[in-house]
C-alpha cells in the first residue's frame, strides 16, 4: 500500500512551499560506548560489553566497534540531555545490535518489541525476530539499514535459536528530524511486550548514539478527529518527506473481517454530501464516514485479529511538504450492527519536512 502516487497529483502544486529552508545541525550528544558511560546515560541493567562478531558492522566511520551498551530485555536505557539549544527537530543515530532468539510479533515466547519514548510519548515501536525464518518481525528496514541478519555474531549459541542481525537505525529516516523543540530531551530505549525473556535467551545493545537538534525543520502532524463506534485509529511515526508512518487500527470488534483504510484528501465533502457522514440509515448507528475515501476505499492492513496495522511511506520529494490527507479505519463486522461495519475516528495528516 503506498501513496506515492500522491506526490503526483498536478493539483497540488499551487498548495506547496517550494521554499522550504534547509535545516541546521548541532551535535549535542556523542558515544561510541567505547570508554566510561556518559552521565547523561541511565543503562538500569545495561552493561558496557564486547561487540563480538558485531566488529566492523556499520556503514564508513560509523561501525560496531570495542564495547558497546548490551540490555537485558524488559530493561529502559534511558538519555537525558538538559540545556538543549533552540530547535524544532531532533536527529538520533545509531547501531542497533538484536541480539539472539528475538522473537518477533505474537503471543510468549513472541512479542519483543524495540520501543522508543520520547518525553515519555512512543516514536518507534517496532518489533524484531531472529530466531527463525518463520517469525513475524515487524520492522521493515528502509535501504541500508539491515547490516546483518539471523548469523551468529557472539553472545548465546552459535547455532539453535541464538542467531543475531544488526541495524543502522540511524539510516532510517523516520530518525532524520523528530520534531521536538523543549530545552530538555528524554529518550528512553527498551524491548517490551508480553515476550521478554532473560538475559542469556534475548537482548539488545546499542553502540554510536549521535543525537543532534536541527532548526528550520518545516513540520508535520498527525491529528486525531471525529468520533468513533469502536475501532480507534493511531499512527506513530514521522509525518515527513522520506519517511512514514505505521498507523494502528485497536478496539475492532471480535469476528471482523479484512480490516482496511480508507485515504481521502478531503475531510468536509463526500460527492456533494458534508463530511462526516452518519451511517446511521445504512444500519450502523454511531458509525460515521470522516473522509472522502479519494484516494482508496480500503487499503489493505496486516490484521491480527482485533488489531490490525499497515505502514504508510510518504514520497521524499519536497514538493510534497505541507500535503494533507485524511485517514480512517474499518471493517466488516458481521453482526456488529445491521450494517455490519465497524469504523474508526479519524486522522489528519500534514507532510512535514
Ligand atoms: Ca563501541
Ligand atoms: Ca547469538
Ligand atoms: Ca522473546
Amino acid at each position: 500500500m503506498s501513496i506515492r502516487t500522491l506526490a503526483l497529483l498536478p493539483l497540488l502544486s499551487s498548495t506547496l512551499s517550494l521554499l522550504a529552508p534547509l535545516a541546521a545541525q548541532t551535535v549535542v550528544f556523542q558515544s561510541d560506548f567505547d570508554g566510561a558511560l556518559p552521565s547523561a546515560v541511565a543503562p538500569g541493567a545495561a552493561t558496557l560489553e564486547g561487540v563480538q562478531g558485531y566488529a566492523g558492522l556499520g556503514p564508513a566511520g560509523d561501525q560496531f566497534g570495542g564495547t558497546f551498551l548490551r540490555s537485558p530485555t524488559g530493561n529502559p536505557v534511558t538519555i537525558q540531555l538538559n540545556g538543549l539549544p533552540p530547535h524544532n527537530a531532533i536527529r538520533l543515530d545509531f547501531l542497533f545490535a538484536a541480539i539472539d532468539s528475538l522473537d518477533g510479533t505474537g503471543s510468549y515466547p513472541s512479542g519483543d518489541f524495540f520501543a522508543i519514548r520520547i518525553d515519555g510519548n512512543v516514536f518507534f515501536r517496532e518489533s524484531f525476530a531472529n530466531a527463525t525464518s518463520a517469525q513475524v518481525q515487524s520492522y521493515v528496514s528502509p535501504p541500508g539499514v539491515e547490516l546483518a541478519r539471523r548469523v551468529d555474531l557472539g553472545f548465546s549459541g552459535p547455532g539453535g535459536f541464538y542467531t543475531d542481525s544488526a541495524y543502522w537505525l540511524g539510516g532510517d529516516p523516520r530518525f532524520f528530524a523528530i520534531g521536538h523543540s523543549a530545552s530538555s530531551l528524554t529518550i528512553e530505549m527498551r524491548i517490551e511486550g508480553p515476550g521478554i525473556q532473560s538475559l542469556s535467551d534475548e537482548s539488545w545493545a546499542l553502540d554510536n548514539l549521535t543525537i543532534s537538534t536541527l532548526t528550520g525543520v518545516a513540520q508535520g502532524s498527525v491529528t486525531v478527529y471525529g468520533a468513533s463506534c469502536g475501532p480507534l485509529l493511531s499512527a506513530i511515526g514521522a509525518p515527513s518527506i522520506g519517511q512514514g508512518l505505521t498507523v494502528y487500527l485497536d478496539a475492532l470488534p471480535a469476528g471482523t473481517l479484512v480490516p482496511g483504510l480508507a485515504i481521502g484528501l478531503s475531510d468536509t465533502t463526500f460527492g456533494g454530501l458534508p463530511l462526516p457522514l452518519s451511517l446511521a440509515s445504512l444500519g450502523a448507528p454511531g458509525c460515521w464516514l470522516h473522509n472522502d475515501t479519494a484516494v482508496q476505499v480500503a487499503a489493505a492492513m496486516q490484521s491480527f485479529g482485533t488489531t490490525a496495522q499497515t505502514f504508510i511511506p510518504l514520497p521524499s520529494d519536497p514538493q510534497v511538504i505541507g500535503f494533507v490527507f485524511f485517514l480512517q479505519g474499518w471493517g466488516f463486522a458481521p453482526g456488529f450492527n445491521a450494517f455490519g461495519i465497524a469504523t474508526s475516528n479519524g486522522l489528519r495528516v500534514q507532510v512535514g519536512q
